[in-house]
């Protein structure tokens, strides 16, 4: 048994407790996620247009967090621009968050209609029309593929399923090749698991509770055909979980809350590094603001044009700024988009030819399966998936036993997997349509279905089941037409140097996903949070 376990933390740093308590969370962390309150002072309110600043951070994700907590450890005021929404007001249901279940106009960003991962059900779409509004997640559509984001101060972590992998060490090489490995073990990848508040499953009750059924049955099949099943840290709190099958307390991962985010028990970035950024005094926020420019101004620094928008996406407000220091953290898409943008328009002209390469979909494809009737997978699914299959060195996937939470009795066994593909995608600029163009083609899935299949064909085979062909259409059995893992498009020693550095412009750093070659061999954010964290203090101690 090789699980994905949390790696050793770093001796002489505050524990994970010491660390969550510090930052009001154990027990109160559902709560305080109600009313996103923390013990911080108050963020000052949204840039204004003429300011200065020493850093600007455009973006709230993994990346962006931990270089404005770090930053203003070290004694820099930061801005953080943040095109989503604060998520830190109740709606009229007296929740910030909508349910999985029922998805509203919360839900999706500048959509009139859902696009729901798992579009279908029985024959039956899922989809319904929704009122347009700057909702938590985005479906962002290039040919080929849909490409799920979270918008909102938090980034990916409002909306994603908490699955905090550490990948192991033996396949690190291949996924950063620049990178010390040592010190990525002994130190990032302990500070990262510590900063975000992972824990693991207590292994008695994945055994027992009724919420976990669906794992159970997931870990059975892969260990009957001889595969490999891995439990998986997350950073939902599990205690609190507990609580909820206890009838405790309020429910989230058990009242099928996850991809519109979770009303409690998630330690979302709210509650971890932007709690602990926002509580030295030097770091605020400006929500529903949307970077759309970065070039240099003569003397120093750079100008950054920012659009004010409101909760129907209009431009309300245009704004230019200074900054001395600006970080892309605006996720691998977001990055790249602004990126090639700012190379062909003339703002940035001097990036390099690695601008926009390199991009890949961490490999995902998803699928289901049907199991026989003695095979229940349980009306109550805990949306936190806690285990997985991994085939990745003989087969090239590793894969997530994800929850189907309907509310009802399925059959069904549904996994997203992560594969070895090898294919990658480039973001370019064109002039025409005035956006940036990703080139993807849906048949380069392929490789990454024949690496799925390696596992669940083998389970089938064994168990006498077969695949659901009614998640994702009618008579389809793959989910292979979208991605949640975007990785690349500014990658680490090729597009940047080797710490994320802009070649040519002092005081521009890449942070985030889109440093990572397009594979992390497991779900990423721990990986692009423990980069960040290598990289920031590179920068720290060398640039300020
Ligand atoms: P990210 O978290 O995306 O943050 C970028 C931020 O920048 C966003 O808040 C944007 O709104 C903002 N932004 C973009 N453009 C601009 C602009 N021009 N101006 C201002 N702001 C801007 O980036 N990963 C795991 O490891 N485990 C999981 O269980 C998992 N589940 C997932 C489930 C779903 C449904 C999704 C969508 C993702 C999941 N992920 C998971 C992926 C993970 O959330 C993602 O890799 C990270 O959030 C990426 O972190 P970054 O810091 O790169």
């Amino acid at each position: 048994m090789s699980d994905f376990t949390m790696p050793k933390r770093e001796p002489g740093r505050v524990s994970r407790r010491g660390f969550l308590v510090g930052t009001g969370s154990i027990l109160g962390l559902g709560l305080m996620s109600r009313t996103g309150a923390s013990a911080a002072p108050a963020a000052a309110g949204p840039i204004g247009d003429g300011a200065r600043v020493p850093a600007l951070v455009i973006g709230t994700g993994y990346g962006g967090s931990v270089a404005a907590l770090r930053l203003a450890q070290a004694g820099v005021d930061v801005h953080m621009v943040e095109m989503g929404m604060a998520w830190d007001t109740p709606g009229s249901d007296g929740k910030i968050f909508a349910n999985t279940r029922t998805p509203d106009y919360r839900s999706y960003w500048l959509r009139t209609r859902t696009k729901q991962p798992l579009s279908n059900f029985l024959g039956y779409p899922l989809d319904k029309d929704v009122p347009r509004y700057t909702g938590i997640l985005d479906a962002e559509e290039f040919p080929g593929i849909t490409v799920y984001q979270g918008r909102g101060v938090g980034g990916g972590s409002l909306v994603n399923g908490g699955m905090a992998v550490t990948p192991k060490r033996s396949r690190f090489a291949a996924i950063l090749p620049s990178v010390n490995a040592d010190e990525m073990y002994n130190v990032y990848y302990p500070r990262a698991n510590t900063g975000l508040g992972v824990n693991e499953i207590d292994r008695t009750w994945f055994d027992t509770t009724a919420c976990y059924q669906f794992a159970r049955v997931g870990r059975k099949h892969a260990q009957r055909s001889g595969f490999e099943f891995v439990y998986v840290p997350n950073v939902y709190d599990f205690n609190y979980m507990k609580q909820e099958a206890a009838g405790a307390v309020p429910k989230s991962a058990l009242e099928a809350e996850v991809i519109y985010g979770n009303n409690y028990g998630k330690r979302s970035l709210q509650q971890t590094y932007l709690a602990q950024a926002k509580a030295t005094g030097r770091v605020s926020i400006s929500p529903l603001h949307k970077v759309t420019s970065v070039s240099p101004l003569s003397g120093g620094g750079y100008t950054v044009v920012i659009e004010q928008i409101d909760t129907t996406g209009a431009t309300t407000a245009t704004k230019t700024v200074t900054a001395d220091r600006v970080f892309f953290a605006a996720g691998s898409v977001g990055t790249s988009k602004l990126l090639v943008k700012l190379k062909a328009t003339g703002a940035l002209p001097g990036l390099n030819g690695e601008t926009g390469k390199g991009w890949g979909e961490n490999g995902n494809v998803m699928c289901g399966r049907a199991n026989h009737m003695w095979d229940p997978t349980g009306s109550l699914q805990s949306s936190m998936p806690t285990g997985g299959i991994d085939n990745w060195d003989a087969g090239g996937a590793f894969a997530e036993i994800a929850p189907l939470p309907t509310g009802i009795e399925t059959y069904a066994s549904f996994y997203l997997a992560i594969t070895n593909t090898p294919r990658r995608g480039e973001f370019s600029w064109n002039a025409a349509t005035g956006q940036a163009d990703l080139n993807w083609q849906t048949a380069w899935k392929q490789t990454s279905i024949d690496m799925a299949k390696t596992i669940f064909d083998k389970i089938n085979a064994k168990e006498g089941t077969i695949y659901r062909t009614d998640l994702f259409g009618t008579y389809k059995i793959w989910g292979d037409h979208l991605t949640y893992h975007p990785l690349g498009g500014a990658v680490l020693n090729k597009a940047t140097d080797n710490y994320g550095r802009l070649p040519g412009y002092p005081g521009l750093y890449v942070i985030d996903g889109s440093l990572i070659p397009g594979n992390t061999s497991v779900n990423p954010f721990v990986t692009i949070t423990a980069l960040a964290e290598r990289n920031i203090e590179k920068i720290i101690t060398t640039d300020l």
